[in-house]
């Protein structure tokens, strides 16, 4: 019930899930990021800022690996109909070539755990970490990676596909290129122009050759990719700021799409951001909440998203959108605003399929460490214990009666 007392419906069989993805949350992972984590150069980067470097390397995280009927149970308890979550490159194949037949098993079994609980599993393949023998070869910045990635996701496709329906290849592609190969701030931390446009167009082809494989495997496979996009909003006033809008919409928020548009069987949203563009970008906003990263919330930019990605003519699943907030002083307020506009933008012919909340439970955030708290169920690090917050009732609901 909104609080204007009206109840939003949602149309029938929407997906109503969770996200989560594979380095954040299962813990025992070898892989460039774990290498990275431990590195010298992070190290004394964590030394300088005063960090305790537990809270930045992932080690068992939240366990996931070994606790999956727990992530299970807290899926079983929220009313999910769905699940996103990613398997990791480097557990299922160690060894260039060498696939894991215990790996592959794993991930069979836990998907089938999910069907007897009608939670339809929405498969993520790649989601940041590399295997350490594709990141010495040079990872998505060398062309050869595409072949892998198809190698990779044609094997990890024919193994479940009596199981999946729904794949997203690649996640935030462009998030990961910018933080990997423009800002630095993550592995392999190279800075260059060059470097981000190879691994934007081999990331582009590696999803092409993915689908195509997942594709020539059951034709019924539903591909897309989770895309990271931002509504760019342009103060009033200045055709400069109209354009600059086009712009940053043409370069983050349209091109890596329109570059696989005939690739794609649906479209997957992670909404999380608002960008007031008034001679610039990132204007100052007064946007009255924030998450515990300090993210503005601005519910209202994902109805405008949301049309955006309309041009596409596709579904669209929102594959991820929530914030950090250890207390829970937002979440459900959050949750509800997004989806009025979820609901407003349904109601405008944006044929939106499915919600999934980042995150089910507290985990790994990257170069922020464990500190942001972004889940409905709270992790304690030290027993692994899962514990609802006070949003995940309130989340229950709305999966339970398909409607806020
Ligand atoms: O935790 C990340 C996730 O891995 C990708 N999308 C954004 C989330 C929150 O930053």
């Amino acid at each position: 019930m909104t609080a204007g007392g009206t109840e939003l419906k949602f149309p029938s069989k929407f997906f109503w899930g969770c996200a989560t993805s594979a380095h954040q949350i299962e813990g025992g992972l070898l892989n460039d990021w774990t290498e990275w984590e431990k590195s010298p150069g992070r190290l004394a980067d964590l030394k300088e800022k005063q960090e305790d470097p537990l809270d930045f390397i992932s080690g068992s995280a939240a366990n996931s690996f070994v606790e999956n009927n727990a992530d299970i149970s807290c899926l079983k308890d929220l009313g999910a109909n769905a699940y996103r979550f990613s398997v990791d490159w480097s557990r299922l194949e160690p060894q260039e070539g060498q696939f894991s037949e215990e790996a592959l098993q794993y991930y069979k079994e836990f998907v089938k755990k999910l069907r007897a609980h009608r939670i339809e599993p929405f498969v993520t393949l790649w989601h940041w970490p590399l295997p350490l023998w594709l990141r010495d070869k040079g990872g998505w910045e060398n062309r050869q990676t595409v072949a892998y990635f198809r190698r990779f996701a044609g094997r990890i496709a024919s193994y479940l596909d009596e199981e999946v329906n729904f794949w997203v290849t690649l996640n935030e592609p462009l998030v990961y290129a910018s933080q990997s190969y423009l800002a630095g701030e993550w592995p392999p931390n190279k800075k260059s122009y060059l470097s981000l446009w190879r691994v934007i167009n081999n990331l582009a082809a590696g999803h092409r050759a993915a689908y195509r494989a997942l594709k020539g495997i059951n034709g019924a496979n539903q591909v897309g990719i989770a895309k990271h996009n931002i509504y760019f909003e342009a103060a009033r006033g200045a055709g400069v700021n109209k354009f600059l809008k086009r712009a940053a919409d043409w370069w983050w928020n349209e091109r890596f799409l329109n570059k696989i548009k005939r690739q794609q069987d649906f479209i997957g949203l992670n909404y999380y951001f608002h960008n007031l563009v008034d001679y610039g970008f990132g204007r100052p906003f007064d946007y009255g909440k924030r998450s515990d990263l300090a993210w503005g919330l601005y519910p209202e930019g994902i109805y405008h998203v949301l049309r955006g990605l309309q041009r596409y003519d596709k579904p669209v699943y929102i594959t991820e959108n929530g914030l950090a907030d250890r207390g829970d002083q937002h979440r459900a307020w959050y949750i509800t605003e997004i989806l009025k506009n979820v609901h407003k933008a349904i109601g405008c012919g944006v044929p939106v399929k499915g919600y999934f909340h980042w995150s089910l439970i507290d985990n790994f955030e990257w170069a922020q460490g464990f500190r942001p708290r972004f889940g409905l169920y709270e992790i304690n690090y030290q027993t692994f214990e899962r514990r609802p917050r006070p949003s995940a009732s309130f989340y229950a609901d709305i999966c339970r009666y398909n409607r806020i």
